[in-house]
């Protein structure tokens, strides 16, 4: 039944019109049919001519209606679109700002960059990347090193990582003996030690009667020995020694 063409006619009459107005009115109007499925237009009664001229019109919209995407495809893709200029836009944005090149080389067998967590040569623990030069430089032109790569001098803040700065300086190379700087220094208050970014020194690793002062020592290394390697020693922050470099790497996948 839901299927069947089903209309009226509804008329307003206004206050005071007479009967006759109203049949007027009737004869001449016809009313919009809807049916569950579409919409039609029923002509006035009578005019069997028409109807059988529409009748014989082929439905020529019907190959359009067809292949137009509904609406909400339509309204779905100009959002997509609208997201996608954005995204490129970032894109294009952080291009300028993050070190791409130097983070994610083009791999030679593929051609597609691939994102490292830490410079290429740096090496990774937890949400650190740790540089070791091979190159020797006072204390001061050794930390202009680092900071030229968005790092500072290391900062040793627990076992963990004391652990690994021993074992990597350790297999580093042939050398048996070297100093590395690291970013403690008691330039400002003498005995009193501090990293670079300005905490305070709580956990240290001195090699037994360092941290001295003797003669006029304020910058602090690591030491790679036989003997005591990882202990930390003071030096006059004028030495040329290696160093090593600590920047926050880049967040991984969870
Ligand atoms: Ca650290
Ligand atoms: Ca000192
Ligand atoms: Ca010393």
């Amino acid at each position: 039944m839901s299927d069947e063409v089903c209309y009226s006619t509804v008329i307003f009459a206004n206050p005071g019109t007479s009967a006759n107005d109203v049949k007027k009115e009737e004869e001449t109007t016809y009313a919009q049919v809807m049916t569950a499925g579409s919409v039609q237009t029923v002509p006035p009664t009578g005019s069997t001519e028409k109807k059988e001229e529409e009748e014989e019109i082929p439905y020529a919209d019907v190959r359009s209606e067809q292949t137009a995407p509904p609406p909400g495809t339509l309204k779905e893709k100009t959002e997509a679109e609208a997201e996608r200029d954005i995204l490129n836009q970032t894109y294009t944005m952080l291009l300028q700002y993050f070190p791409v090149e130097s983070y994610c080389p083009v791999q030679p067998g593929t051609q597609e960059r691939m994102c490292g967590r830490c410079l290429p040569g740096w090496r990774l623990l937890e949400s650190s990347c740790y540089y070791f030069s091979t190159e020797r430089k006072n204390w001061t032109d050794s930390r202009a090193g680092c900071r030229k790569l968005d790092a500072d001098l290391v900062i040793i803040e627990n076992l963990a990582e004391q652990t690994f700065i021993n074992e990597t300086i350790v297999s580093y190379d042939g050398q048996t003996w070297s100093h590395y700087w690291i970013g403690a220094t008691d330039t400002v208050n003498e005995t009193v030690w501090v990293w670079v970014d300005y905490t305070l020194m709580t956990t240290s690793y001195w090699a037994s009667t360092e941290g001295n002062n003797t003669p006029d020592e304020d910058c602090g290394t690591i030491i790679k020995s036989q003997q005591q390697s990882g202990k930390w020693y003071d030096n006059s922050c004028s030495n040329s020694y290696r160093w090593i470099c600590e920047s926050r790497a880049l967040k991984g996948p969870d």
